[in-house]
């Protein structure tokens, strides 16, 4: 029976570990939370450069131009095509968390030329 205590005790420790490591890691995850990405339309232009987002980010359009936009992006399940962004105004495209990694041509169907590209990263 003591022998039994013995042997034990470092199996309880080993489990204790890996139990906190798988924990410590649950924790990392969560601790990167979905980030807000501001985008501004002006002057019939979306900023130079793509977009990098991961699954869960908020992306939010907004329109400082007189006139309406649209934001034109067909992610998996085309709930983000054509969406009109009325002046003065902002949408917001939540990343699906199912959207696989990859680049995205986004663009305005009113303004030839006015488009950037999302980049969607998953690691
Ligand atoms: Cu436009």
């Amino acid at each position: 029976m003591r022998l039994i205590k013995v042997l034990f005790a470092p199996v309880a420790l080993i489990v204790g570990i890996v139990a906190f490591g798988v924990s410590g890691f649950a924790v990392y995850a969560i601790a990167e939370a979905p980030r807000t990405i501001n985008v501004v339309l002006k002057d019939d232009r979306l900023p130079p450069g793509a977009i990098h987002a991961r699954p869960g980010d908020r992306i939010i359009f907004r329109n400082s131009d007189d006139h309406t936009h649209t934001a034109n992006l067909e992610e998996p399940d085309h709930r983000f095509v054509d969406k009109e962004i009325e002046a003065g105004t902002s949408v917001m495209f939540i990343v699906p968390l199912t959207m696989p990694a990859g680049e995205y041509e986004l663009n305005c169907t009113s303004h030839e030329g006015m488009k950037t590209t999302i980049v969607v990263e998953t690691e």
